[in-house]
C-alpha cells in the first residue's frame, strides 16, 4: 500500500490520521504545485486529478481524504477516530459532513478564487467575484459551529474524530493564506489551539512550510 502525497491540507490530513493511529505507509511524493496531479500519469490513476489517494496492493486506486481514512479505519480500528460503535460512526460522519459541506469546501473555494487563483484558474472552474461571499459564507458556518461546540472539547464532544482532522487541517492552511481565525469564536479558538497542540500536527507540517508561505 502506498499514499500518494503531496504539499496540501488534505494529504496532511491522512497524514495526521495515520500519525494519531500510529500507521505507517510509505508515501510517493508529486510535484502539486507544479501541477503533476493534473497530468495524464496521475490522472491514470485519479481521475479526480487531486491528491491524497491510496494505491492498494492490488492496484485498486482509493481518492477522497475522508473515504481513505474510513477504509485505514476499518483495517486499523484502534484508536477509533471515526467510531467505536455504530452510533459514534453515524455521529462522526454527520459532523464530518456538516463540516465540509458548511465550512471547508467554502474556505478551500474562497482560496481558490482568491489567493489561490494563479494556481488554480487553469485546474478548476474558478469564480472570482465570488470569492468574498464564499468566504462569509464559510464564517458563517463557523460561527454556527463555534455555538456547537459550547461545553464540547471536540467537535463530536468528548473524544477526537476525523471531524476535528478534516477542520484543523483547513484552518490552519487557510489562516496561512489570507483567511484568519475570528478570535471571537471562543470555543473554535480553544478547540484550534489544542488541536495545535497535538504531536500529530507538529509530524505532519512540511518541513519548509515558512518557504511556501503556507502551513501545508
Ligand atoms: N475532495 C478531495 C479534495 C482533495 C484536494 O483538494 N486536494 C488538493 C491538495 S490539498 C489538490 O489536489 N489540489 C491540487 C489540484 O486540485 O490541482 C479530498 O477530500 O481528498
Amino acid at each position: 500500500m502506498k499514499l500518494l502525497n503531496s504539499v496540501g491540507p488534505n494529504p496532511r490530513m491522512v497524514r495526521m490520521f495515520m500519525h494519531e493511529k500510529g500507521i505507517e505507509i510509505p508515501l510517493v511524493d508529486h510535484d502539486l504545485l507544479g501541477g503533476e496531479n493534473r497530468q495524464s500519469e496521475f490522472l491514470k490513476k485519479n481521475p479526480g486529478g487531486q491528491i491524497p489517494a491510496l494505491e492498494l496492493e492490488n492496484g485498486t486506486i482509493l481518492a477522497e481524504t475522508v473515504a481513505i481514512c474510513e477504509y485505514l479505519e476499518e483495517k486499523h480500528p484502534e484508536p477509533a477516530l471515526v467510531g467505536k460503535t455504530p452510533e459514534q460512526r453515524a455521529d462522526t460522519r454527520m459532523w464530518t459532513r456538516r463540516v465540509e459541506l458548511n465550512i471547508t469546501e467554502h474556505l478551500y473555494a474562497g482560496f481558490r478564487y482568491a489567493e489561490g487563483l494563479d494556481l488554480f484558474r487553469d485546474r478548476v472552474y474558478c469564480i472570482p467575484e465570488a470569492a468574498a461571499e464564499i468566504k462569509k459564507k464559510a464564517q458563517g458556518g463557523l460561527e454556527w459551529l463555534d455555538g456547537q461546540m459550547q461545553g464540547r472539547e471536540y467537535i463530536c464532544g468528548d473524544h477526537i474524530t476525523v471531524a476535528d482532522l478534516v477542520l484543523y487541517c483547513c484552518m490552519d492552511f487557510v489562516g496561512s493564506v489570507g483567511q484568519p481565525r475570528d478570535p471571537s469564536h471562543k470555543n473554535i479558538e480553544a478547540w484550534f489551539q489544542m488541536m495545535d497542540a497535538r504531536a500529530s500536527a507538529e509530524a505532519t507540517i512540511a518541513p519548509n512550510w515558512e518557504e511556501l508561505g503556507m502551513r501545508v
